[in-house]
């Protein structure tokens, strides 16, 4: 019996109101256009619990949240996430389609938040062990755009309420994560009309089915 070929795990990023859920949804049509199975999440949260940490993590309250407290309620989430729906998932030959993962706590808890690399690097390799994305898709626009798109559609929660200075470490982080590593991300500009964005986008998918198809 040959064994099932692994699915892919996919990770969208960016900063607040660059369009993560609008390209998810156009994501999904994408791939089950092309016949790809996959299942879609999001971080944090993705199972009943994780997205009761969720909840936890971005209500805004009055007490404010240690950075720390922030960080490992952050890992607690993908803890739960990872054995119970993210590795089942790549296991059963599916892809897994994940808005958000530990890139973006390199980006609001490493950077945003000061707490610096390490740590965050210190809890990926003792919470993920070996996994890491095979694709980081970052949705790229300045923090202000984003801002204005985020505004425009709904209240604003903890992490969208930081000032700009917050956001704009979060966009540097991401950006210097991608030069770092330039065959594993994809950086696109969300900052152009988004019929745009999905040509690039729907470009990036295609090149990852191709892989995925011809690689045994
Ligand atoms: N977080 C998460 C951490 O701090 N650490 C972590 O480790 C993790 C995993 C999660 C929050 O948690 C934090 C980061 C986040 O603050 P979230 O729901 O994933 O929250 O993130 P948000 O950024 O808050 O997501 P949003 O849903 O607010 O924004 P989106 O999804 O980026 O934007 P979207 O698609 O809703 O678009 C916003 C508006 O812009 C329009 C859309 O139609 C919509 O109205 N739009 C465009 N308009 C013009 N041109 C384009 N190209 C457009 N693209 C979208």
């Amino acid at each position: 019996m040959t064994a099932q070929k692994r699915g892919l795990f996919v990770v969208l990023e960016g900063g607040e109101g660059v369009g993560k859920t609008t390209n998810a949804a156009f994501m999904r049509e994408y791939l089950e256009n092309k016949g790809i199975e996959y299942s879609a999440t999001r971080e944090p949260g993705g199972t009943p619990l994780a997205e009761e940490l969720r909840e936890i993590i971005l209500a805004p309250r009055e007490e404010s949240m240690a950075p720390m407290a922030e960080l490992l309620l952050v890992f607690a989430a993908r803890a739960q996430h990872i054995e119970h729906k993210i590795l089942p998932v790549m296991e059963q030959g599916q892809w897994c389609l994940c808005d958000r993962f530990t890139d973006a706590t390199f980006a609001y808890q490493g950077a945003g938040r000061d707490l610096g690399t390490s740590r965050v690097e210190a809890l990926e390799s003792f919470v993920q062990a070996e996994l890491r994305p095979d694709c980081v898709i970052i949705l790229d626009a300045p923090v202000e755009i984003g801002h204005q798109r985020a505004r425009a559609r709904a209240e604003l929660d903890r992490m969208e309420s930081e000032a700009m200075t917050f956001h704009q470490k979060v966009r540097d982080a991401y950006l210097a994560r991608a030069a770092q590593a330039p065959d594993r991300y994809e950086v696109i500009d969300a900052a152009l009309p988004l019929v745009e964005v999905q040509v690039n986008l729907a470009k990036v998918l295609d090149r990852l089915i191709d892989t995925w198809k011809n690689h045994e």
